[in-house]
């Protein structure tokens, strides 16, 4: 909806009372994909808060970003507080608005704000490191947030059977597992949609 006053010649716009708005938490690990994948999803100018990360805080700070186990030797920044962006359901008339958490835990403190009234998460994991997603997928199912579980495509990651995944990840039969590519908007389209389809059936 566009609301033009008279005496101002900036448009000013509302929203739409047909549109429902939904919170949704893009969480995971350090450097999963969260950022990409808001990048990839958001129709706005995404929000980041990426910060470089120094050798004064490599202790700190995954062992991974620093050509470790993970992997991620390129990997020169961390989100240090959130990512933000928004993503239209055209058909559903839903706006999604995606809330990125930050991968590691040393800020979860941040995650009180961050998960209040999302409706709904998308848990992102590497599966070469599928033991950094418990303690995510704790804080999510803590807070008693309904979430889809997504499979970001790194190449040096391992291709387990789904079967093998759910176990390793110790999911319920009802949480859907997807993969998925962070860089490719359409892929992490299929996310939002099982994540949305995932919310639909156990809404009642
Ligand atoms: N090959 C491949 N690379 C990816 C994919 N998604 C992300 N990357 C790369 O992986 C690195 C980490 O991605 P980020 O989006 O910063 O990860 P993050 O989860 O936001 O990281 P933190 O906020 O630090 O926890 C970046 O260099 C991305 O370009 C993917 O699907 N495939
Ligand atoms: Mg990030």
């Amino acid at each position: 909806m566009v609301y033009a006053p008279s005496s101002s010649p900036e448009t000013v716009y509302l929203p739409d009372p047909a549109q429902t708005m939904v919170k949704i938490l893009v969480a995971g690990a350090f450097g999963v994909g969260k950022t990409t994948m808001i990048g990839s999803l958001s129709e706005i100018p995404p929000l980041h808060t990426e910060e470089v990360m120094t050798t004064v805080g490599a202790l700190v700070d995954d062992p991974g970003a620093h050509g470790g186990p993970g992997g991620l030797g390129d990997k020169t920044t961390t989100t240090v507080a959130m990512d933000f962006g928004r993503y239209t359901l055209p058909t559903e008339d839903l706006v999604l608005y995606l809330f990125g958490a930050p991968g590691q835990e040393r800020f979860r403190a941040l995650w009180e704000d961050l998960a209040h009234q999302s409706l709904g998460a998308v848990v992102l994991v590497d599966s070469l490191r599928l033991e950094d997603s418990f303690w995510v997928m704790s804080a999510v199912e803590e807070r008693r947030v309904p979430y889809v579980v997504a499979v970001n495509n790194f190449p040096r990651s391992p291709d387990y059977p789904v079967e093998q995944l759910r176990q390793a990840l110790d999911l319920a039969p009802s949480t859907p597992l997807v993969a998925c590519d962070a860089r490719d908007p359409t892929s992490c389209l299929r996310v939002l949609i099982a994540l949305v389809d995932h919310l639909l059936a156990h809404s009642t």
